[in-house]
């Protein structure tokens, strides 16, 4: 997406403490760096898609590094950059531990192909090159070859929509895809929310769950340094409810935190408070607890 500064997020989310607040809850954390992509020149847009080539050799790249982490059993933390990253991101996921659920929360549902796409932008996307029930749907990009459909529709929930267009309205419907809207936070609540999102994709297996989390899913009052912020989100406190009930499943095993972008705040305070989110709802995802944490060797001095 066009929006410059999104890709200072992963740094931004590092310098607010990241790595040492996990450290201090009891996770082993071990910070795989920023990755490098090759320079892609000439990147006409094929169709109405932007920066297709670069997007496709990026994600490649993500995707054969997330495999790698992967398979050595860890949890897996992809910081954004734009949502685009989530098609490397699930791919590689899914290339190393086989079947996923996918919990997607976001203002946008990113299912757009690149035919129903007004904007081009491949950020609005991702989901749609994963589906196998898109396929026939999707035509070809250079650098999008490589991309095996992984995730069926039956394994992904949306938690927070309130910006879907058209073509995407349609799909969810015909796909009978789960979705939380933010009229359905509101009318259920966000604990009955995570408690149908958990009963539906555990109904058969219990199935390794990728959670990708779109900054602009929280509303913009608490996170407005994000590239397209949409009123009416949840709360600080429903996006943190959400990470912990994920966490306490077990089964969580890949975080995507995408679309903090510092240059879309106004004010330090809008960067400060996008980043801190961003922060405490990864901390959510590893245990963090409101009521407090202690270790298990911990002893009364
Ligand atoms: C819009 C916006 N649906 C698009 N998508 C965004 O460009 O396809 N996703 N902002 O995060
Ligand atoms: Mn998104
Ligand atoms: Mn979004």
């Amino acid at each position: 997406q066009p929006r410059g500064g999104v890709e200072r997020g992963p740094d931004l989310i590092r310098a607010a403490g990241l790595l040492n607040k996990l450290r201090e809850q009891g996770c082993t954390v071990k910070d795989y760096g920023n990755l490098a992509f090759e320079e892609v020149v000439d990147d006409e847009p094929v169709g109405r898609v932007k920066c297709a080539r670069a997007v496709g050799s990026a994600n490649k790249r993500l995707s054969d590094a997330v495999q790698a982490v992967k398979r050595e059993g860890h949890t897996t933390v992809m910081l954004g950059g734009d949502h685009s990253l989530a098609i490397g991101s699930i791919h590689g996921h899914s290339a190393a531990v086989g079947e996923l659920s996918v919990v997607w929360v976001d203002a946008h549902a990113d299912i757009n192909t690149p035919l129903t796409s007004s904007t081009g932008n491949i950020h609005g996307q991702p989901m749609s090159y994963l589906l196998h029930e898109l396929q026939s749907k999707i035509p070809v990009l250079p650098n999008f070859s490589w991309i095996k459909p992984c995730v069926s529709a039956k394994d992904l929930v949306y938690i927070g929509l309130r910006d879907v267009d058209p073509g995407e309205h349609y799909i969810l419907k015909l796909l009978g895809v789960k979705v939380f809207s933010m009229s359905e936070v509101d009318h259920l609540g966000v604990p009955r929310v995570m408690e149908e999102t958990c009963d539906y994709l555990s109904a058969k297996v219990k199935k390794p769950i990728h959670l990708s989390y779109d900054i602009d899913a929280i509303d913009p009052s608490v996170t407005p340094a994000t590239g397209t912020p949409v009123v009416g989100g949840l709360t600080y406190r429903e996006g943190v409810y959400i990470t912990e009930h994920l966490c306490q499943t077990g089964l969580l095993s890949a975080v995507d935190m995408v679309e903090v972008n510092p240059l879309r705040g106004r004010t330090e305070d809008d960067v400060q408070s996008t980043v801190s989110t961003a922060v405490d709802l990864l901390l959510g995802c590893f245990g963090r607890l409101r009521e407090g944490n202690h270790s298990s060797d911990y002893r009364l001095p």
